[in-house]
């Protein structure tokens, strides 16, 4: 079975960026039905207790019969279990250490990084998610796509830009949430997370 995650602030530990009604609906209602929708599915089935991150990596390999509910549901939940741990009351500010160096590297400075990846975030049709990679790349999903799923690493930080992550407090303005998210970035998280995966 798998279970929702408690968040590790309160609902409204961030402040007016994203507001607790936000925090509420989005863990509580959209996090906890994607968990449902997926034990749903694998009920009965050999995937039951097998590892989310590799039901996601060998989704390709699963019965055709579960593969849009995996897909679905089950990058849902890893999406939002990570995405929680991305954002911090104390957040926000910039990278220090090793990420500080990998957008540097990439990017000449930490702004270009910031509008390249806003750029890319505002350039997602529809619903999705936006993605910085281990080799500093940024890359956008569809819906609930994990870079798990076409065979790439786990991404170091990602963003969540379906609607109902912000319709609540920005209406249909996700210029003005992303520019409000960047102000939680749990940056110790994305370092911790770099540290683990390259
Ligand atoms: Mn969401």
């Amino acid at each position: 079975m798998h279970t929702l995650p408690d968040l590790s602030y309160a609902y409204d530990a961030l402040g007016d960026y994203i507001s607790g009604d936000i925090m509420k609906l989005h863990h509580d209602k959209h996090h906890q039905g994607y968990v449902d929708k997926l034990n749903k599915a694998l009920e009965g089935s050999e995937y039951q207790s097998s590892d989310l991150g590799t039901l996601l990596t060998d989704l390709d390999t699963l019965p055709a019969g579960l593969q849009t509910a995996v897909r679905n549901n089950g990058g849902g939940h890893y999406n939002h279990t990570l995405f929680w741990q991305w954002m911090s009351p104390d957040g926000g500010g910039e990278p220090t250490g090793d990420v500080a160096d990998l957008i540097n590297t990439k990017y000449g400075s930490f702004q270009n990084f910031v509008d390249e990846f806003t750029t890319q975030s505002l350039g997602v049709f529809g619903s999705g998610w936006c993605w910085l990679m281990p080799d500093a790349s940024i890359t956008t999903s569809p819906n609930q796509d994990s870079p798990l799923m076409s065979g790439g690493p786990e991404p170091l930080l990602g963003l969540d830009v379906w609607e109902h992550a912000y319709y609540l407090d920005y209406k249909n303005k996700r210029d003005d949430y992303v520019a409000a998210w960047w102000n939680v970035v749990n940056w110790d998280y994305v370092a911790e997370r770099y540290r683990t995966l390259s």
